[in-house]
């Protein structure tokens, strides 16, 4: 029975020998090692043995058990390496072959004029206001000083939705609203940026939408000085500290007095030329002290309170500091005028 178990090994080990894959290793597990293979048979014969026997015979048939499953176990894990190896060499990715370039995106123009503006004032202590696009004809007109027969209040100039809706025709609405929020808490100190609408046809310089940036400061004693001296850091920060501003009187419903805001021509330096038709000037944006109308509306008592407001069109002001000669521009998104200001 020792020779025969012995002859078994042998057997095994050599015809394990031949194997090469996982499937004639598992048949040959199961033909040696399986419950209807000759080691299982062998060991249930063992009953018969005598009790000298019995031990000897069962020690052999156990260490022909291990080798042939320590063979097993060696070929397996040659075949599994063998195999892995096959499969990275398979799945092996070609990194050598040039990857595709991404396009740089650039930030708009427009909003890169938004965020240097907003810069400059959050610098001086603002805090920056936005509201619906879609206003109440209360907010964005009857709370302006702008009551329903004002002349300046043209139907014909308004994109309406119903009665009492329309399509904001400036930020102001903005600011009217954060004047009520705050029950006549001082200090109000805002800008509002945001999109506009007037029925205009569009032309070079001309857009039915446009981009208002307006700036509003309400406290006790604000006077026409603060809104110079905040104009003045404004543009010099925008413009260079060079620039110079100077104010013509002029007129709208919602501030007493008005004025219309010139900066030197960045051009010409204020010698003249063909941007500034001359005159060495460029008009950036309209302002005055607030309407004590418009402050009663909106909770503040004039006989405490004052302040200063101004408005001023961010395309305007971006086709001044890149030289843009048409507002369609802005709004065509054509990759050849975009890709320009990919390093701003
Ligand atoms: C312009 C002129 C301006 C204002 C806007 C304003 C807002 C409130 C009260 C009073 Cl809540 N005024 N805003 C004042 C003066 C001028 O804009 O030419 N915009 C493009």
């Amino acid at each position: 029975m020792k020779e025969q178990l012995e002859a078994l090994k042998l057997e095994a080990l050599k015809e394990l020998e031949g194997v090469n894959d996982s499937k004639s290793l598992n048949d040959l597990r199961v033909k040696y090692l399986g419950k209807k293979g000759p080691l299982t048979e062998i060991l249930r014969g063992m009953g018969k043995l005598s009790n000298e026997e019995r031990p000897v015979i069962g020690q052999v048939a156990n260490e022909v058990r291990a080798a042939i499953g320590n063979g097993i176990q060696m070929k397996q894990d040659e075949i599994s390496q063998r195999e892995l190896e096959n499969r990275l060499k398979e799945e092996t990715i070609d990194i050598t072959l040039p990857g595709r370039k991404p396009s740089q995106g650039a930030i708009h123009p427009l909003n890169k004029v938004i965020q240097d503006i907003e810069d400059i004032f959050v610098g001086m202590g603002y805090t920056v206001e936005e509201g619906p696009e879609v206003e109440q004809d209360y907010y964005n007109f009857e709370a302006l000083n702008l009551p329903k027969d004002h002349p300046a209040r043209d139907m014909q100039d308004t994109f309406y939705i119903t009665e009492e809706l329309l399509m904001r025709t400036h930020t102001s609405p903005v600011q009217i609203r954060t004047m009520e929020a705050k029950k006549g808490e001082v200090p109000v100190k805002i800008i509002c940026p945001g999109r506009v609408y007037r029925r205009d046809d569009d032309d070079a310089t001309h857009s039915h939408v446009f981009t208002q940036i307006e700036g509003l400061v309400i406290d006790k004693n604000v006077r026409m000085s603060d809104l110079k001296g905040t104009l003045l850091q404004f543009v010099q920060e925008m413009y260079g500290k060079d620039t110079q501003i100077r104010l013509r009187p002029s007129f709208f419903p919602f501030t007493e007095p008005s004025a219309e805001v010139d900066v030197t021509c960045a051009s010409c330096k204020g010698d003249g030329c063909r941007i500034c038709k001359q005159t060495g000037w460029i008009e950036i944006l309209g302002s005055g002290m607030v309407h004590p109308r418009v402050l009663e509306m909106a909770g503040y008592d004039p006989n405490e309170y004052s302040g200063f407001a101004f408005g001023m069109g961010v395309e305007r002001i971006a086709m001044l500091k890149y030289g843009i000669d048409d507002i369609r521009h802005f709004f065509t998104n054509d990759l050849r005028f975009l890709n320009q200001f990919v390093r701003i």
